[in-house]
């Protein structure tokens, strides 16, 4: 069967990348990577989806109100633009997430469009099947995403060469690719990711116009 795949980039956020508010160990590196993933959707002219926490001032996401996180990714704030050296080609819809003060924001599938169309509701739209995933960080919303997108019936390709962990406890990120794993995530890397793309677009049926 055709297999219609969009890319989803997580909540590649200054607050994310070192020196921000929350900073995943080495963060800003999956940008590089990203980048490449980005280019080669743009050119297969499949979607882009870049998710990102986008939370109020106040939220039971943070410590003072009773989380476990440092204030981060506070909608309007610097902290909270994506990294400046991802390009994300124009079309990418950005999917915004943890916007109430009760909702710790964790899975994108959770999120809505500038327009406030659930996502899963847009992918379903779109007849996508397949999300292919990467951003940050991989224990918290990557995990969440990937895992509530095989809920919601889509297959998942993890994009191992393209996202961090925040590891609160070592050996957190792993155990998250393994639960992914286990619940029928696939994985893959650049250039298996191209040859499935390529192939695709060689294939493509005409586009409906009616
Ligand atoms: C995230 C911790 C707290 C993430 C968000 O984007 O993975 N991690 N909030």
């Amino acid at each position: 069967m055709l297999r219609r795949g969009a890319l989803l980039v997580v909540d590649v956020q200054l607050d994310f990348c070192p020196g921000g508010a929350l900073a995943v160990p080495e963060g800003d590196q999956v940008v590089p990577p990203l980048n490449r993933y980005l280019e080669l959707f743009k050119q297969s002219s499949a979607p882009v989806f870049a998710s990102r926490d986008w939370h109020p001032a106040q939220s039971k996401h943070f410590k003072e109100q009773g989380g476990i996180w440092p204030p981060h990714c506070v909608q309007g704030s610097a902290g909270a633009e994506f990294h400046p050296g991802l390009l994300l080609p124009e079309g990418t819809i950005v999917i915004s997430k943890g916007m109430s003060s009760w909702d710790n924001g964790y899975s994108a599938l959770q999120g809505v469009t500038e327009n406030g169309t659930p996502f899963a509701m847009l992918l379903r739209r779109m007849e996508m099947d397949r999300l292919y995933v990467g951003g940050l960080a991989t224990d918290y919303c990557v995990k969440e995403s990937v895992l509530e997108a095989l809920k919601e019936g889509f297959a998942v390709t993890v994009l191992t060469d393209a996202i961090r962990g925040v590891e609160v406890e070592p050996g957190d990120s792993e155990r998250a690719l393994q639960e992914m794993w286990g619940a029928g995530a696939e994985q893959a890397t650049f250039a298996s990711v191209r040859g499935d793309l390529q192939a695709k677009v060689a294939s493509r049926p005409p586009a409906r116009t009616d």
